[in-house]
């Protein structure tokens, strides 16, 4: 999420863009490095190459606006405005982490930016979502909640009940579908018959439309139109984002079920490199300009790790503190 996405010039919200997407792909090759060298315990599942989806997306929101993530939500996170180093810190298992080590790199969670929570069951943010939006309707919040989700998911029972409470009840969600064409191993060709999965939609009533999820300005337009429309109290909109993982599945999986070709084909279309040539040829910044914002990242970065490094590890006994909702009083 950026400071004030609507009210800064092209040439700000430009930069803020290319910024977001750069902490995310920064913090993914360095998180993927740590894994690699046995530094972080658990799963890592990469965002990397789909960073123009999340942040695309969440430059549409207020900073109370609500989202939900999945397992592979480095990426959705960092976007809504989670600081580097309290996700790095999570990712090591520190008690300075965003849970308090309780989460890991699957379950990140931060209310105060709108963050629910990440999601480690696949499809299960989907309800949430329909019922964030049914408590900001209740309240008359004004909040839009995202659900960013998988194609995989999207073949859940938990995709269509969602998105039809949402889609009868006029509940102010947008479910974006980050569609990297696998879940897992398996092609989405494999497993859904529709072409697109935006064509779902249909079966709601509701608006449905997809886009080329490496375009970044392309998600932020049809993001700020369903995000418009949830917020006048119209309903929920189904938005597909076409991108591909440049990882496998997971760190650690080598993706061979990706023919060379098609990996190599959509390196060329990598969302970030695009963002900065795009930036270039259309004066939006200088390479001297660019250059300062890549080396305040990665300067970012580092400061990241140092933090989660020098981090101490949860106690023992605090094993069992802030798992539980307080005692309802009557
Ligand atoms: C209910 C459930 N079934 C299976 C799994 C194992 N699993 C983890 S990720 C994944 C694939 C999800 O694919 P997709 O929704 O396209 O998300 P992507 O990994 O591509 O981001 C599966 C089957 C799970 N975590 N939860
Ligand atoms: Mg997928």
């Amino acid at each position: 999420m950026l400071t004030d996405a609507v009210s800064t010039t092209d040439r700000q919200l430009h930069a803020e863009l290319y910024t977001k997407m750069l902490q995310i792909r920064l913090f993914e090759q360095k998180a993927a490095e740590l894994f690699r060298a046995g530094r972080l315990p658990g799963f890592l599942h990469s965002s990397l190459g789909q960073e123009a989806v999340p942040v695309g997306v969440c430059s549409c929101l207020r900073t109370d606006d609500y989202i939900i993530s999945t397992h592979r939500g480095h990426g959705d996170i960092i976007a809504k405005g989670a600081k580097l180093d309290r996700m790095m810190a999570e990712l090591f298992a520190k008690k300075t982490g965003y849970c308090h080590a309780k989460g890991g790199s699957m379950h990140i969670a931060d209310f105060s930016i709108g963050v629910l929570g990440a999601m480690g069951i696949v499809g299960s943010g989907l309800p949430i979502a329909a019922g964030a939006g049914l408590s900001a309707r209740v309240r008359r919040s004004g909040q839009v909640v995202v659900a960013f989700f998988g194609d995989g998911a999207s073949n859940q029972g938990t995709f269509h009940e969602a998105i039809n409470l949402a889609s009868i009840w006029d509940l102010p969600v947008v479910f974006v579908c980050q569609n990297n064409l696998y879940a897992m191993s398996t092609p989405k060709r494999y497993n859904m018959k529709v072409e697109r999965v935006s064509d779902r939609a249909v079966a709601y009533g509701i608006p449905g439309q997809s886009v080329d999820g490496n375009d970044i300005l392309a998600v932020r337009k049809v993001t700020a139109a369903a995000v418009d429309r949830a917020r006048a109290g119209k309903g929920p909109s189904l938005l597909e984002c076409v991108t591909y993982r440049h990882t496998g599945h997971f760190i650690g999986e080598p993706g061979d079920y990706r023919s060379k070709g098609e990996v190599e084909e959509w390196m060329l279309k990598d969302p970030v490199h695009l963002f900065r040539s795009s930036m270039l040829s259309h004066g939006w910044a200088t390479e001297d300009h660019i250059r300062a914002i890549e080396t305040n990242v990665q300067r970012e970065m580092e400061a990241a790790v140092a933090f989660a490094e020098a981090s101490p590890e949860p106690e023992l006994d605090e094993a069992g503190e802030g798992l539980f909702a307080g005692v309802w009083e009557e």
